[in-house]
Parts: structure tokens; C-alpha cells; sequence
């Protein structure tokens, strides 16, 4: 039942009630039925005894601090209630803490079930390991065209920000998520798709459908279960939805990056291959089309290697009746989104014939002249892939053992060892995955667009090498990214407002993106240099860098052998070259890995960015658990902290003068004194309050966080004492 209560409960613990309060003027305070209005009030209302009685001691009060006849002292007391409450905690930047109040603020929400939480505009999302019941169309309708703060901090929200941003400013917009494996990243993709296409209106039921199917059918062939992760994606996925210039849905398109082909050949241990396999062999199997695509249905000796790894008898698969449910939700996918019989066959067909490659099998033959010839002794596997493919087989026999080497304009053919067909063999297998998700995942047209980046998040393990490399500088980059719209934003401000912005200093990670990606002395580049050196060596790779890396985010530990250290800015990191010649050869060169970034990258810099931070509570999926040093670990490397320091450094508080002098007036002027809006009396006030280093704008005074702090305190203490001072007079005490 705890799901079932959950969001009405969970959005109306206490903090949701003052964040009701807080918006409401001490004049324009809202009437009692507008209260009752309030979406989260009307879904509570009947639903929950005690909450429609909390209810109507609220709006009791309300209604008595709201009437004009109100004395003097409850009218002080109102205020002072209402600037404690002005700092609400939906937003981590409007509170004043150290890193472990964050954690334990964090802790707090996600025990109430709210997981999501605001710093400044980007939006923390804690994964519930649930089903939250806040995603029905209900909320949908909440999120729609209004402020941020009207509501409670919500994935939605970000995407009717996004939305909102595109339809106003006529601007491209793009959401960025982020955050470790299994943190929810591919989950809040889907909500933001969602809610998407719920704002552009997608009343033509084909096209809503269209775009919702999209991401169950690009995951059952990108995403695989690995150790940490059921439904982990092995690529990283840019989606673009399109829109009219009215904000109308059109369309949606998807790019892909560095899909993980190496899976298909080989898994870790405890991990599987892509769904996709999973699902056509149990699928094929109930519909009696085994056959068809000729796929074993007894269980042979040697099944289809890739799914028989993990299911040793094909009973496991066939007898799953989630795999066959998952065969049929991707046979409505394909058939919504609109791909015809013929091709989904081919589908089927390309992925039967991998299957059947993975058993074809090379011996040696020696014979007098030739020892590095190979052949293939059971032929059922290569004629079963070969027909399949539409090929003959002697073709592919042919293509698999042998290969062409062109000198002085002559052809000639070389002869494969079985290490070499081997290799051959999966270099095909993994060659025709990668075609095959890159024609499902086929991009559409252009129009407005809203981007959606899902990508794996950084990464630190025990040992970490090539593959952690290159997410991590992705995320350098990406970080980079974040800084400077943060600051871009913070310093328009700043200008508009005629203060100098070089006041503001920050953490800046640009000389460690320039370590690795400088030509021609930067990390990557020497690796490829090095890549290219038939002799060179692991240690000499080592040596390279030790000789030309001369910064301090860069050091070679003593007492470790075959390392590098990086200081990156969510923190330092060791990594193995064990295997970084290979693999650098072997996949794209680093530098192209890294520009085909930037091409994301220079996307995402036309698009306004809007921030989604993942964070995984706990590692054992469990819902309800909040490991406080996992979430301040991934706090620290999604640059949270990083974030709220950011927003402390600069000035975080910038109040008009007319806000600020009705707020504190009673600091430096007598209570009945209203005094006249001016910057003056602004200045007058911060000059009674002692306080320092506080800028003056054009119309807004500029506090740091703490002045705010201080200015809250005084407040009090002088409130304090003219309600005392006023109980006196009036005799109420004595
Ligand atoms: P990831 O995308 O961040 O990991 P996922 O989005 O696949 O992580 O989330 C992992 C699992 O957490 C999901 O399968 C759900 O069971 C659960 N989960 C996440 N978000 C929610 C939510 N809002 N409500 C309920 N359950 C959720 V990886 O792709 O491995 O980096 O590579
Ligand atoms: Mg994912």
C-alpha cells in the first residue's frame, strides 16, 4: 500500500504545505477556494482523513492571518514566519549547509519518497527502486506551462521547461543526463519522452505511439543485463524530438554513440548479451518459426553461443515467459512504428545468422606447402548463416579463411590462421550488429527540436582502462559544458546589471580537457602515436607519457606498475594500460572517439541545456535505502557539490531593492516607518547590518549566501524584540 499512498503523502508532507505558504504575498493572499484549487490539494482532498484535517487547519489559519483585522502582532509574527519559509527546501541552493546537510537533507526527501530535488535549475533525481505513481497523465497535466515553483521539483518539470524554453524563445533546447550506471538515467529519458509528447499535444494517436515506441525498440537491441544494471544501455543515445514552430509534436530521431559491439562475441562473467537475442529465440520458439531462420530447437551440443553462455539449456530461455512477453511487445513495436513485414523478417534474419556465425568453427589444415590455412569442418553453422545472409557458402567460407592484400597494384590472396578466422568471424559478427542498430535506429527530418542525451555517467572502479578513459573525458567535457552555462547565465545577469563579473571565480577543468585533447603534445594524442609503433609496449606507453605530461592532474604512481593517475574533477583516478595499445588500435582511434564528442558536444551548445543529475541510493536496488557515502561519492563527481559551491561563490541572492527593503526595512528604520524604495535605504540597510563585500546592480542588490543568512538572523532577533516591546506596551505581559 505504501506505493499506492505515496504521491499524494510524499507531496504533502510538511514541505509541500510551506511551499504553498511561500509564494503568497501578505496582501494577495489567496481566497480559501483558490486554496482548494491547488492541484495537490484537490487530489488529496477525500482521499486521506488526516490530511483533509491538516487541511482544514491550514486553511483556518490562512484565513486568519489573511484578514485585514489582523493586530499588529500577528501581522509581525506572519512576517516573520514567512521569511524563515522563504528558503523552500525543494531547492539546495536557497539553504545555507555543508555537504553533510546535503546528504541529509537529500536523505530526508528520499525517505518521504521525493525523489527529485532542485539545485538552482538543475534537477536531482534519486532513484526510488519503485513504482512511483507520480508519472500518471494527472501530473502530466500539473506540469504544464506553469512556474517551476508552483510545484513540487519533478521530472516533468524539467521537460515543460524545456518545452516552455523551445515554444517562447524559438530556441532548440537540450536535456542532459547524467550519472553512474543504474542511476535512472534511461528512466527519466523515457518520463521526459513522455511528458513530451504529452505538452506537444500528439493528439494523432499513430504519431504519440510512434515516438513512445521508439525507446523499448532501440533498448531490446542497445541495452543488455550486466552486473549492476537489468536494463543497462551499451550506447550512448542523443534523441531528438521535433517540433513546429507551435510546439506541435512531428517527430522523434535518434542518434547513437559507440554502441558496445564487443558484447555480442563476449560477455563478463554474470553478464548477458543484448536482449534482442533473448527475445527472438523464445518468441521464434512459441510461434514454431525456429525453422525458419534456421535456429536449433532441440538443445545441442553447441546452441547458438552468445544466448547458450548464460542459459545452458534452451528450456531457461524458451520457458521464460517474460522473454516471450518482451518478443511480442517488440513485434507491436516494430508494426507501430511503422517498419513493414519484410523488413522486420530481415531483422530476424540478421540476427538468426549471427547466432549461427558464433557456432561456425575453423580447424587447421597442414598440409606440405601451407601450415596457415584454416577450414571449416562441420558446414551446418556457415551454410545455416550463408543462407540467411543470401550468400552462398562458399562465399563466406571463402571470406571468413582467407583475405586480400593489395602491394604494387597487385591482389593477392593470404591465406587465414584459425586465430585469424576467428577473429574474422567476430569482426563480422559484431560488424553486422552495429549495421543492423544503426539502420533500426535510422535518423528522420529536421524541425525544432527538444534534445534528450543519455550517456554513461563517470566512471571509477578498482581497475579502470581504455573504456573508462574515454567515458571519463566525455564527461570532462560534458562538466566544461555545465561550467560555463552556469556561468554564462550567472554573468548575463551580472552585465545586465552593470557588476563586475570578474568577481566571480570558479573551479575551472578547461587545462585538464587540454591535457588530453591538445595537439600535438596532449594524452590522446600521444597514445595514437605510440598506437602506431609496431614495437611499442605498455611500458614505453608509460614511459611517453611520464616524459611529456608535465601538469599536476597528471602523475605516474611509485608503487604501482603499468599506471597513470588523473585528477579529474569529480576526482582522481588510476588507470590501467594494460591493453590501451590494443584497444586503441583495434576500435577508433582515441582522437575520433573524442571529435565525435565534441560533435555531440557543438550540438548541445545551440540547444539551451537543461541539467538531470541521477543518483543511485544504494547498490542493492532496493527501494528505500539511502547509503549516505554512496550518495555523497556521486554528489561529488556529478559536480553537485561542485554546483552548489559554484552558486555560493557568486551571488547567489540578488534581491530587487524593493523586495529587499520591504524584507528588512525594520533593521535599520523604526516599524511603523515604512520607508520609500530606494537603493539609499537598501544601502542603508546593509550598512546598519554591518555586512561587507555586497554589490550593488542596476536594481537589485547582489548578497552572497551567507549575508542572507546573517540578514535572516537580525531580522529575527530585532522582531523579537519589537513584539516584546509591543506586548509591554499593550499590557499582555503584565
Ligand atoms: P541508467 O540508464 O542510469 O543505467 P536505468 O534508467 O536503466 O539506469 O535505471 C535502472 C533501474 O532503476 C531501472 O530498471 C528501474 O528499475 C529503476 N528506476 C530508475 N528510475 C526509476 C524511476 N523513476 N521509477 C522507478 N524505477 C526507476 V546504465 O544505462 O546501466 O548507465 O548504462
Ligand atoms: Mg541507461
Amino acid at each position: 500500500p505504501l506505493a499506492e499512498m505515496h504521491p499524494v503523502k510524499a507531496l504533502f508532507k510538511i514541505p509541500r504545505w510551506r511551499q504553498l505558504t511561500q509564494h503568497w504575498d501578505f496582501e494577495a493572499r489567496p481566497s480559501v477556494t483558490h486554496l482548494l484549487e491547488h492541484p495537490f490539494i484537490k487530489q488529496a482532498h477525500g482521499k486521506d482523513v488526516a490530511l483533509s484535517q491538516q487541511l482544514a487547519t491550514l486553511i483556518r489559519e490562512q484565513q486568519n492571518v489573511g484578514c485585514k483585522t489582523k493586530t499588529k502582532h500577528e501581522r509581525i509574527n506572519t512576517r516573520k514566519t514567512l521569511i524563515i519559509e522563504s528558503c523552500p527546501d525543494d531547492d539546495l541552493v536557497n539553504l545555507e549547509f555543508l555537504d553533510e546537510t546535503i546528504i541529509s537533507h537529500l536523505q530526508k526527501r528520499y525517505d518521504e519518497l521525493q525523489v527529485y530535488t532542485y539545485v538552482g535549475d538543475i534537477l536531482i533525481a534519486l532513484n526510488p527502486f519503485q513504482n512511483l505513481s507520480i508519472y500518471s497523465p494527472q501530473f502530466s497535466k500539473l506540469y504544464h506551462g506553469v512556474k517551476r515553483a508552483d510545484n513540487p521539483p519533478h521530472i516533468f518539470a524539467t521537460a515543460d521547461a524545456a518545452y516552455q524554453g523551445m515554444v517562447t524563445f524559438c530556441k532548440d533546447q537540450c536535456i542532459i543526463i547524467s550519472g553512474e550506471s543504474g542511476a535512472g538515467k534511461t528512466e527519466s529519458a523515457h518520463l521526459i519522452v513522455q511528458h513530451l509528447t504529452f505538452l506537444g499535444k500528439a493528439n494523432n494517436r499513430t504519431l504519440r505511439e510512434k515516438i513512445l515506441q521508439v525507446n523499448p525498440l532501440v533498448e531490446a537491441f542497445g541495452n543488455a543485463c550486466t552486473a549492476i544494471n537489468d536494463n543497462s544501455s551499451r550506447f550512448g543515445k542523443y534523441l531528438e524530438m521535433k517540433f513546429t514552430p507551435t510546439g506541435a509534436v512531428m517527430g522523434a530521431k535518434i542518434s547513437e554513440y559507440l554502441l558496445e559491439k564487443s558484447r555480442v562475441i563476449k560477455q563478463a562473467a554474470g553478464e548477458k548479451n543484448f536482449h534482442i537475442f533473448y527475445y527472438i529465440y523464445a518468441g521464434l520458439y512459441h510461434e514454431d518459426k525456429l525453422k525458419n531462420y534456421r535456429l536449433p530447437d532441440k538443445t545441442p551440443p553447441r546452441l547458438a553461443v552468445q544466448v547458450s553462455q548464460h542459459c545452458k539449456v534452451m528450456q531457461d530461455i524458451v520457458s521464460s515467459k517474460l522473454y516471450k512477453e518482451q518478443f511480442d511487445a517488440i513485434q507491436d513495436c516494430f508494426r507501430i512504428i511503422g517498419f513493414t513485414e519484410e523488413e522486420v523478417n530481415s531483422v530476424y534474419r540478421i540476427l538468426s545468422a549471427i547466432l549461427n556465425t558464433g557456432n561456425i568453427e575453423f580447424t587447421a589444415i597442414t598440409s606440405q606447402h601451407q601450415t596457415d590455412k584454416s577450414e571449416v569442418p562441420n558446414s551446418e553453422a556457415l551454410e545455416n548463416a550463408a543462407s540467411l545472409l543470401s550468400i552462398g557458402s562458399e562465399e563466406l567460407q571463402e571470406a571468413l579463411t582467407s583475405h586480400c592484400v593489395v602491394t604494387r597494384g597487385e591482389t593477392i590472396i593470404r591465406t587465414n590462421t584459425v586465430d585469424k578466422a576467428t577473429d574474422v568471424r567476430d569482426a563480422m559478427s559484431k560488424a553486422l550488429y552495429g549495421r543492423l542498430f544503426s539502420w533500426i535506429v535510422n535518423p528522420g527530418d529536421d524541425g525544432m527540436n527538444v534534445g534528450i542525451l543519455d550517456i554513461f555517467g563517470f566512471e571509477n572502479f578498482k581497475k579502470n582502462s581504455f573504456e573508462q578513459l574515454c567515458i571519463n573525458i566525455a564527461n570532462e567535457q560534458i562538466q566544461f559544458y555545465f561550467n560555463q552555462h552556469i556561468f554564462a547565465l550567472e554573468q548575463m545577469e551580472y552585465q545586465s546589471e552593470g557588476v563586475d563579473a570578474s568577481l566571480v571565480e570558479y573551479e575551472d577543468n578547461r587545462p585538464i580537457l587540454d591535457m588530453f585533447l591538445q595537439k600535438p603534445m596532449g594524452l590522446l594524442s600521444l597514445l595514437d602515436e605510440e598506437s602506431r609503433f609496431p614495437q611499442a609496449t605498455d611500458q614505453t606507453l608509460v614511459d611517453k607519457f611520464e616524459d611529456n605530461l608535465r601538469c599536476k592532474y597528471f602523475w605516474i604512481p611509485k608503487r604501482v606498475e603499468l599506471c597513470f593517475g588523473i585528477q579529474h574533477y569529480a576526482g582522481k583516478v588510476l588507470y590501467n594500460v594494460n591493453g590501451f595499445l590494443e584497444k586503441n588500435r583495434d576500435t577508433l582511434p582515441a582522437d575520433i572517439v573524442v571529435y565525435s564528442l565534441m560533435d555531440l558536444l557543438s550540438k548541445m551548445v545551440v540547444g539551451q541545456p537543461h541539467f538531470v543529475r541521477c543518483i543511485k541510493p544504494n547498490d542493492d536496488r532496493q527501494a528505500l535505502r539511502f547509503n549516505k557515502d554512496r550518495v555523497m561519492v556521486q554528489l561529488r563527481y556529478t559536480g553537485i557539490l561542485e554546483t552548489v559551491n559554484i552558486r555560493r561563490q557568486g551571488y547567489s541572492h540578488r534581491i530587487l531593492f524593493e523586495d529587499f527593503v520591504n524584507r528588512y526595512y525594520y533593521l535599520a528604520f523604526r516599524a511603523h516607518q515604512m520607508p520609500e524604495i530606494s537603493k539609499e535605504n537598501a544601502v542603508a540597510i546593509l550598512k546598519q547590518a554591518k555586512l561587507e563585500k555586497w554589490v550593488l546592480g542596476k536594481t537589485k542588490v547582489f548578497l552572497k549566501y551567507y549575508h542572507v543568512e546573517q540578514l535572516n538572523l537580525l531580522l529575527r532577533e530585532v522582531i523579537a524584540r519589537v513584539v516584546i516591546m509591543q506586548a509591554y506596551t499593550k499590557g499582555w505581559l503584565g
